[in-house]
């Protein structure tokens, strides 16, 4: 049996607060790049923001790279260099645990091309008996052709300023 004496025993009030939402997304940040714009060079985004109003504060930033890639943790920036067009979501944590909904996730798009068109020529050389006809062929499996030119010389020796024709 045990017994205690009333003063034995002190009482302590805890206030317990429940945090059941998600924070807000934080933004993503690209130094000197548009999301969504083609570019030639590798991309690095930061996280920054994203608020969790009243309830148990933001714990940490995560980010994904494409929708079947897996959160990350975020502590610096991140840079991409894969070629192609490249999503990467974001979202905040809350002290709770509680995630951003991933339908209110920050998105944004990196598209990269590192890769010039192939241009093929058809026939390519020869020697031909009279009029020549030429088609030129331009591909360009990433970004896409956005317009072509051609120059040519009745030497071998291509012409020294290519915006003109001989
Ligand atoms: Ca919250």
């Amino acid at each position: 049996m045990v017994s205690a004496a009333a003063t034995d025993f002190t009482y302590t009030n805890y206030n317990v607060t429940a945090d059941t939402t998600g924070p807000t997304a934080p933004a993503i940040s690209f130094g000197g790049y548009t999301s969504g714009t083609w570019t030639t060079q590798n991309i690095s985004f930061t996280l920054s923001g994203g608020s969790d109003g009243t309830g148990s504060g933001i714990q940490k930033l995560q980010y994904k790279i494409s929708s079947a890639g897996t959160w990350t943790n975020y502590s610096t920036a991140v840079t991409i260099s894969t070629e192609g067009e490249t999503t990467i979501y974001a979202r905040a944590v809350d002290n709770a645990g509680n995630v951003t909904p991933d339908a209110q996730a920050a998105t944004a798009t990196a598209k990269i091309d590192k890769t010039a068109p192939a241009v093929t020529f058809n026939p390519n050389g020869g020697t031909f008996n009279g009029d020549a006809s030429i088609s030129i062929t331009c591909v360009d499996s990433v970004s896409g052709v956005a317009s072509s030119k051609y120059i040519w010389a009745a030497s071998s020796t291509p012409p020294a300023d290519t915006n003109s024709k001989r």
